[in-house]
Parts: structure tokens; sequence; C-alpha cells
């Protein structure tokens, strides 16, 4: 039987690579290894049974509505998956899958590193010493705050709030969650439940964001959200960028309502919103969250694993989103 063939739109890592050259014929689009828009897109998968994309390819309804009649899947490299517009995928019978739970380790602990970066204020000590700007340790330079019996508030108990919530545990954070759509809302142990937005936004001495990006969720934390969170609150985004309304949250950085935020992820991304770069107290990583080889392997292999279901086994993808 001759393989397939896959366009696959990134560079992925060197042991996922061989896999896939073994079992695929790869089409690799031209141009540099980034988001890749919808006309290079459709030009690449002319002939292709299988499309293996990231986060941000521009997998609109439009662009899926013209794809080749050959393409039966798109595995995406990510959880997320707002980027492929899955009622059109639907509606042309091709199937679309994510790669869950392998992330989500890594991804938490990326929440936690911006959650210690901005409550021991990790980032602007560190400006401080490039800048060559230390003059010497003093009793109230750069005094952050304790976590330690704070309150941690996650949006989004899912995977990657479970995992959050067993680290921020093991630091004597006191856990309290909302989840927006999933009710009756699952018994989370140790952890208080909040049924609306007031009260769970009034528990966040730091809030830490992981619900899914797309319409439904857009500008979720905007400025009224943010007056809710207590003075000094921290806020943490690990999930979409779009579920933050840039500007408020700036707003709130001046002002100094807010302590500090730390960002993994951004409206728009590579390019970010113009006031983080001026505003104070606030931590930027260039979408971090699932970066380590180990996890990036495992995402690999999950895409491969979906992919060979259906255009080598001919079988239901185990992690199929639509
Ligand atoms: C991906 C992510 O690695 O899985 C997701 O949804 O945001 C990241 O972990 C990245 O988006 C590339 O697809």
């Amino acid at each position: 039987m001759s393989r397939p063939t896959l366009l696959q739109t990134r560079t992925l890592p060197p042991a996922v690579e061989a896999r896939a050259a073994r079992d695929y014929v790869i089409r690799r689009p031209e141009g540099p290894d980034h988001t890749l828009e919808a006309p290079a897109l459709l030009a690449a998968a002319e002939g292709c049974d299988g499309i293996l994309c990231a986060a941000g390819d521009a997998l609109d309804a439009k662009t899926i509505g013209r794809l080749p009649a050959s393409v039966k899947v798109i595995a995406t490299f990510s959880v997320g998956t707002d980027h492929v517009a899955l009622d059109a995928a639907r509606a042309r019978g091709i199937a679309v899958t994510n790669t869950p739970d392998v992330l989500s380790v890594a991804t938490a602990e990326i929440a936690m590193l911006l959650i210690l970066m901005c409550a021991r204020r990790a980032g602007e000590a560190e400006r401080l010493l490039r800048a060559r700007e230390w003059t010497g340790w003093a009793p109230t330079q750069l005094m952050g705050v304790t976590l330690e019996g704070k309150r941690l508030g996650i949006l989004g108990m899912g995977r990657i709030g479970r995992e959050l919530a067993r680290m921020a545990r093991g630091m004597g954070m006191v856990i309290h969650y909302r989840n927006r759509t999933r009710l009756p809302p699952q018994e989370e142990e140790g952890a208080t439940f909040h049924g609306d937005d007031d009260a769970f936004l009034a528990a966040c001495d730091v809030l830490s964001m992981h619900i899914p990006g797309g319409a439904a969720t857009k500008g979720w934390l905007n400025a009224a959200r943010i007056a809710a969170l207590p003075k000094g609150a921290i806020v943490v985004n690990t999930g979409r960028g779009t579920t933050v309304d840039d500007e408020a949250l700036c707003e709130a950085l001046h002002s100094g309502h807010l302590r500090a935020a730390g960002l993994d992820v951004f409206t728009g991304e590579p390019k970010i919103f113009e006031g983080y770069h001026t505003a104070p107290n606030v931590t930027l990583l260039p979408h971090l969250g699932s970066a380590t080889i180990e996890t990036r392997d495992a995402m690999g292999f999950r895409c491969l694993d979906n992919l060979d279901a259906v255009l080598i086994h001919g079988t239901q993808p185990p992690h199929r989103v639509a």
C-alpha cells in the first residue's frame, strides 16, 4: 500500500519527524516555520490525505470549505482547537483531532512559574541585574508576596487546572475554582467551587486562566471582572490570549489595582499588545506552555496516532474532537 500524503505545517521534534517520514509522504509548505496563512495552506494541501497543523494555522470555515476532497483528517498539535472551524470540518466529513492530557503538567508548570515570577517579582529583579543597576541588598527592595496561605482561583478546572491545583496545594495555597460551562460542577476535592463570577473573582488572590479561545470567551477578563478581583491580585493566563481584554489589563496594572500579570498567550501572536511592553509588573513568555522535550514528543506521537487511525488503519482516531 502506498504511503498517505501529509501536509505538515511545522517542523516537529526529531523523533516525531522520523516516524512521520517513515509512514507518510510529507509535504511542507514553503516559507518560514510559523503560522500558515490560508493561501499557502490551500496550495500545499493539494493532493494531501491529512493535515498536521498547529495552533494559529488558519483553518477557518472558508479555508476548510476549500480544502481538496482528498483531505480526510486534520490533526492539530495542540489541545486547543479554536483555530479550526470544527463545524465546517464536520460538514465536510473531515475528522479533527487534538492532543489532550500529555501537555497538562507542562502547561501547569508554566502557570506556576508565572505565578511565582509575579509574586516574587523575578522578572523585574532579573531586568535590574541585566541593566547593571543593582546597587546592593536592601531590606525593602523588590518585596513580593508569600504564596503560602493565599487563595488561587482557577478559571477552568479541567486537566491543566487540576495539575496546577495539585502543585499549588503543595505550596500551601487555598484552591477556589469556577467552570464556565460544565454544570453541575464536578466535585473537586480540596477546592471550593463558585457558581458565579463575582464570588469567584472576589476569592482570587491569584487568578489563573485555563479557558479555551473562540467567540464565547473573547475578552472574558474585562474591566468589570478585573474590578471584581481584590486589590493587589495577580492574573496569569496560559490558555488563550483572546480571553483577556488587553487594554483593561494594562490599565489595572498601571493603576495598581493588580499587583502583577503573567502571560504566556496573546491575541494575534506572535505580535503582542503594545501596552505590555511598558506595563509595570508584567511577565511575558512566548507561548511556552507545552514546550518541554517530553511533552512535545508526546504531542507529536499523539498526532501521528490519530492520523494513523484514519489514514492507515481506517479506524476511529483516539482523540477526535469533530
Ligand atoms: C501548543 C497550546 O503547543 O495545546 C495548545 O493548545 O496552546 C500549545 O501547547 C501550541 O499552541 C502549538 O500548537
